[in-house]
């Protein structure tokens, strides 16, 4: 079993998606991250052990060889193609809990940013968690949060950043959403988010991790 989260860890690592992606040329015609994910499920091993074990451990490693200039954005990019290949093996596991909706809960990632990895598995977690949850996707600013409340009047919104650039747009979009909607919930998450830098913006709750956020959401309604 180690050896499988080893080999997915390492196709993570390495931007090896399935099989037949010729990227990288060292490991052409050898499994990718969609295989081994489907094997290690297969095998077994639980999702959460997949995620915490393999997946955002090699995410970390190619954030590092980023930062060190080892590797560049293109690199960056086959990665994260290639932990969205293995995660679309874990989607049904997590959504596989609840059917009864508790409430309806909006995310997206800031004006100005990309990232969509970690909105995308928070998004999972909370609809596996008896949410619906409505995607409104990266680089969205307040008109597309406030278009989806009109549709969706009691949700809570959730806002993801991932850049330190953009965390001012992410007090953009709670000051703007705060001043026409003061009583709305705003949780706000992301890698360089903080609970201080939550409270300093005026959102309601600030989660480092999916689980979290789930957590979170649920006290709200019990
Ligand atoms: Co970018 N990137 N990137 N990148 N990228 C980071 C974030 C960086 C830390 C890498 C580095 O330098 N070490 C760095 C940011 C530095 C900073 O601002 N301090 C960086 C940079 C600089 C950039 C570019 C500017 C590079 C360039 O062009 N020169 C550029 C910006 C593009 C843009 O957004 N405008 C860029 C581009 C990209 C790619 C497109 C190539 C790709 C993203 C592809 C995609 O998302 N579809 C990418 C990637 C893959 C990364 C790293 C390597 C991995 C991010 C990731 O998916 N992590 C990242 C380094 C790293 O994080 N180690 C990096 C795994 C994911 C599960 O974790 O997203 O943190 P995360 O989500 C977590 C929690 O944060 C939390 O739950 C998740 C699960 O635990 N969470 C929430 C997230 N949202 C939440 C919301 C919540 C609650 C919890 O409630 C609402």
């Amino acid at each position: 079993m180690e050896e499988i989260l080893k080999q997915l860890s390492y196709c993570v690592e390495m931007g090896k998606i399935n099989k037949a992606s010729p990227y990288p040329p060292s490991l052409k015609d050898q499994e990718g991250a969609d295989e081994l994910a489907r094997k290690a499920l297969d095998a077994g091993i639980s999702p959460g052990v997949l995620l915490e074990e393999a997946l955002i451990p090699a995410m970390t490693i190619v954030g590092n060889k980023f930062s060190r200039q080892e590797i560049f954005v293109p690199q960056m990019l086959m990665s994260a193609k290639a932990m969205s290949s293995a995660m679309a093996h874990l989607k049904p596991f997590f959504l596989s809990g609840e059917t009864k909706r508790k409430g309806t809960f909006i995310i997206g990632t800031v004006t100005g940013d990309l990232h969509d990895i970690g909105k995308n598995l928070v998004a999972m977690m909370v609809e596996g968690g008896g949410w619906e949850v409505v995607d409104v996707g990266v680089d969205a600013g307040a008109v597309k949060f406030f278009n989806a409340i009109s549709r969706h009047p009691d949700a809570i919104v959730g806002l993801s950043a991932l850049l330190t650039t953009t965390m001012d747009n992410m007090k953009k979009i709670v000051e703007e959403i705060k001043s026409k909607d003061p009583a709305r919930t705003i949780l706000v998450g992301g890698a360089p988010v903080t609970m201080e830098f939550c409270q300093k913006i005026g959102a309601d709750f600030y989660s480092p991790d999916p689980q979290g956020a789930v957590n979170y959401l649920n006290k709200l309604v019990s």
